[in-house]
């Protein structure tokens, strides 16, 4: 595979510092390797930020929300606006950088900055729409109405899957509500997280408000950090279930908020009056995706007997032709995971799944040569295997045969988590069913479209141990 440079454009001096306080760079900490998941190469050096600048950074940033708190809110629609057109500006290099440092492919990596494009603009109009009810009082002369407030400084904790899209739906959502907001992206992406915070500083220096976004380069101990700092009201935390129970009891020992996106262990269901086509291209794009490395991936198929084999048939062939590799190759569907520990962590998960009874149908191998790369895998399973009932941060699908709606959706929701589902069918009754309360206890649930791919205009989230908030 051919060797790729990180883009000029965004003006990314990756070997010098970390941590950004109204950008100034002063990182002081251990040295953050940053590897092409697609070559196993370096790409660059980070200095994370020390213990002690993380704590500068938070009084920074607690610093700017006295003044920021009191602009009035469409002026801070207005900030967020022109990062929004900056962003426009840059999305076709931060798009590539994104996909070269956390080997999504290339129209995933700009669609993840068109998603920060996109909830810019949704915080430019909240900016003039944030609203509060106004109730009867039961008392005479009297008003009653609700008004929202800002917090204060935010943290917010983001994962390497998605390095800049979801710090964008936190933060531009959270200045524009007039808080502040400090940023501790995954030590295995932090230059796609230096270059937005470059375009970020431009703008707020430009305008005269430093400080409003704030990064802190670092491993888990800069997250634990922030997690307990008490002088941060809320910490948004997205990743592994295991990181947002830690975050979640260190936030709650100091009656601190937070906002978690955890783990799913997402199903597609299959009627048998499902169009099958349809079908199949959801359960394509849900499990590879990302290479499976989404919260929402597809983990579990749940296909009724009488399409289970026709089903299964066309996704292994569907998977022979699916292209792996550089994931800055147009013609690439499927990249890289993210780094060799991934790697066997997908492996170990089929070797357990087979060593249980589950039936390996396509894939399993790591593809050998430079980067970590492997072939999407299907494996035929029962239900109740511990490790179907895991989430496994790679391509590997089970297949699950059902005989009807009410065993598949009983299936579905027997796992810890509760992120995204999804049903194909026809029937309108079926579809009722499955998005009723008596069917899928996800935060999301589709009809006839697939199991990832947020929309920014409805809230996201899970239930149980995905998290919440
Ligand atoms: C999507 O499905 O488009 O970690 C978004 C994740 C989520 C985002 C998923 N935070 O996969």
């Amino acid at each position: 595979m051919e060797a790729h440079s990180i883009p000029s454009e965004l003006r990314l001096k990756p070997v010098e510092p970390g941590c950004s306080c109204n950008g100034e760079w002063s990182g002081s900490g251990q040295e953050i390797v940053s590897t092409d998941p697609g070559t196993g190469k370096e790409l660059g050096r980070v200095l994370a930020a020390s213990a002690e600048e993380t704590e500068q950074c938070i009084r920074k940033a607690g610093k700017a929300f006295e003044h920021w708190r009191k602009l009035p809110a469409p002026q801070r629609g207005e900030i967020v606006r022109l990062i929004g057109e900056e962003l426009r500006k840059y999305k076709k290099p931060l798009g590539k950088l994104v996909s070269l440092e956390c080997g999504k492919i290339l129209s995933e990596g700009e669609g993840e900055v068109q998603e920060m494009i996109d909830i810019a603009d949704f915080a430019v109009g909240l900016s003039r729409t944030i609203g509060g009810g106004t109730m009867p009082s039961e008392r005479p002369d009297h008003r009653m109405f609700e008004q929202w407030h800002p917090l204060g400084p935010i943290g917010v904790i983001t994962a390497f899957n998605f390095p800049v899209a979801v710090w964008a739906w936190n933060a531009l959502i959270a200045a524009t509500c007039g808080d502040t907001v400090i940023w501790k992206p995954s030590e295995k992406t932090p230059l796609s997280a230096l270059a937005v915070q470059g375009i970020c500083n431009r703008v707020l220096e430009a305008e005269g408000f430093p400080g409003v976004f704030n990064l802190c380069v670092g491993g888990s101990e800069t997250g634990e950090q922030i997690a307990g700092d008490e002088n941060l009201p809320l910490i948004s935390a997205t990743g592994s279930c295991r990181m947002g129970r830690e975050v979640g009891k260190t936030v709650a020992a100091r009656m601190g908020r937070s906002l978690l996106e955890l783990g799913g262990n997402n199903a597609i269901i299959v009627l048998e009056d499902a169009d099958l086509d349809l079908a199949l291209r959801a359960v394509l794009f849900g499990s590879l995706g990302t290479a499976g490395q989404r919260c929402t991936s597809t983990r579990r198929v749940l296909a009724q007997k009488g399409i289970s084999g026709e089903l299964s048939e066309k996704l292994v062939g569907a998977y022979g032709s699916a292209v792996v590799g550089d994931p800055l190759d147009p013609g690439t569907l499927l990249g890289p995971l993210i780094d060799e520990e991934a790697v066997n962590t997908y492996l170990q998960a089929v070797k357990t799944a087979c060593e249980n009874g589950g039936e390996l149908l396509y894939g399993g191998n790591r593809i050998e040569g430079p980067g970590f790369f492997v072939e999407p895998a299907l494996i035929k399973a029962s239900a109740d295997l511990e490790i179907v009932q895991e989430e496994t941060f790679a391509p590997i699908l089970y297949l699950i045969e059902v005989e009807n709606l009410q065993e598949a959706v009983s299936i579905q929701n027997n796992v810890r988590q509760g992120l995204s589902s999804a049903i194909f069918t026809d029937s309108l009754r079926s579809a009722e069913h499955f998005l009723s309360a008596l069917g899928s206890d996800c935060g999301i649930a589709n009809v006839n479209i697939g199991t990832s791919g947020a929309e920014i205009g409805g809230a996201f989230g899970g239930e149980k141990e995905t998290g919440g908030g």
